[in-house]
């Protein structure tokens, strides 16, 4: 099946509790069980956030970044009051206008796929969603979603190249654009609140503000085009569960919690060690790397009863495919929004979804292969 997405951890997360990768001469330690993935979550003076930028994500930007990535490269508690800063404008998707809008652009983008005789989901499907939705997310002009949609599905790579310089320096390029922009011609923008925003008694330099922008373009990037995508090659593959939305329409928050448990976008997240510590007896040396591995946690069979099969009536579902504690992902009311708002239109709109063809993105994670989505998935919608 095309929407399967196995579990390489299994065994590893079994016998030791952790997997071991090399990255650019920088090796990981990946914490694979949902208990310690939690407890290392929490324990931010040991597994740090606040490395040098780019070193706590895996593969490694270290050498082709160096702004901080803001809050998610800050720890306590600094990160607290970024945070506090944050947290109201991206609780925006709560509201009934930022809905509205949203299920606008969703419901268009659904129109004219099913206009067409095929379809490539990724590129014409959840890269324009993706791209469309952060102009509501930055409350900047829908026509930005043109420039976005041209530089394809991932900020800092493309395919076949992990890490895409060139293309870094077309997002910084366009931030450093949009804050001067903003500084001279004030307006309700997100740049325009970070403009304005002291943290600490202190405006935000002009290097905060890009960081805050950086994280907010790639963070939701790939991770919210997979979920996208593999959504759709879910129920094309599985009409049933679509029939059961519509019929249930109050079942969607838990289905859309249980898709992304089950697809867990954002496969693992890094700390740095601070001091030598001790994870699953094993010795853990300071100044190396460890990930919490959100993916292998979402299929420990120790919290998730008959965890590899997506079960929409999942009663408890503590899955960490947002992460855990306090760096918990800033973006996810807006995904969630993205995600309940696609699922309900899509069981009112579709009755069909097939796949002609597809072409895996399988991600290398030393001695585990990871199966994230799709670079391609051609598909037929039908009314
Ligand atoms: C970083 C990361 C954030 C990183 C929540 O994840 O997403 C990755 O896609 C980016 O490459 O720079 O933003």
């Amino acid at each position: 099946m095309k929407s399967e997405f196995p579990d390489p951890f299994e065994e590893a997360r079994q016998d030791s509790g952790l997997g071991h990768m090399d990255d650019q001469n920088d090796p990981v330690a990946m914490i694979l069980r949902h208990k310690d993935v939690r407890k290392t979550a929490h324990n931010w003076k040991t597994y740090q956030s606040g490395a040098i930028p780019g070193r706590i994500v895996v593969p490694s930007e270290v050498n082709i970044r160096d702004i901080r990535q803001i809050p998610f490269e800050v720890d306590p508690p600094l990160h607290k009051d970024f945070r506090n800063l944050l947290e109201e404008w991206f609780k925006r998707p709560n509201k009934e206008v930022y809905q509205e809008k949203l299920t606008h652009q969703i419901s268009t983008l659904i129109d004219d796929v099913l206009k067409k005789d095929t379809t490539d989901v990724v590129t014409d499907f959840a890269l324009k969603l993706q791209s469309r939705a952060l102009t509501l997310l930055l409350n900047t002009p829908y026509i930005e979603s043109e420039t976005f949609i041209s530089w394809g599905t991932h900020v800092f790579r493309s395919e076949g190249d992990n890490l895409d310089a060139s293309k870094a320096n077309v997002l910084y390029d366009y931030l450093d654009k949009k804050i001067n922009e903003a500084r001279e011609n004030i307006g309700e923008d997100l740049y325009s609140v970070l403009l304005q925003a002291e943290v600490n008694g202190k405006k935000l330099t002009h290097d905060e503000i890009k960081g805050i922008m950086i994280l907010t373009f790639a963070g939701g990037r790939d991770t919210v085009i997979n979920a996208v995508t593999n959504t759709i090659a879910y129920f094309a593959e599985h009409p049933e569960s679509l029939l059961d939305i519509q019929k249930n329409p109050d079942k969607i928050n838990r289905a859309v919690e249980e898709l992304i448990r089950y697809f867990s976008p954002l496969t693992h997240m890094g700390r740095v060690v601070t001091e030598d510590a001790q994870i699953c007896e094993h010795a853990i040396k300071n100044d190396t790397r460890v990930s919490l591995c959100w993916a292998s946690a979402n299929r420990d069979e120790t919290v998730f009863e008959n965890p590899n099969e997506v079960n929409f009536d999942r009663k408890m579902n503590p899955h960490v495919a947002f992460g855990f504690s306090h760096h918990n992902c800033l973006g996810a009311t807006h995904a969630r929004q993205v995600m309940r708002i696609l699922l309900k239109l899509l069981a009112n709109k579709i009755t069909s979804i097939s796949i002609l063809k597809s072409r895996e993105n399988i991600e290398e994670l030393g001695e585990f292969r990871r199966k994230i989505g799709f670079h391609e998935l051609i598909a037929k919608f039908t009314n």
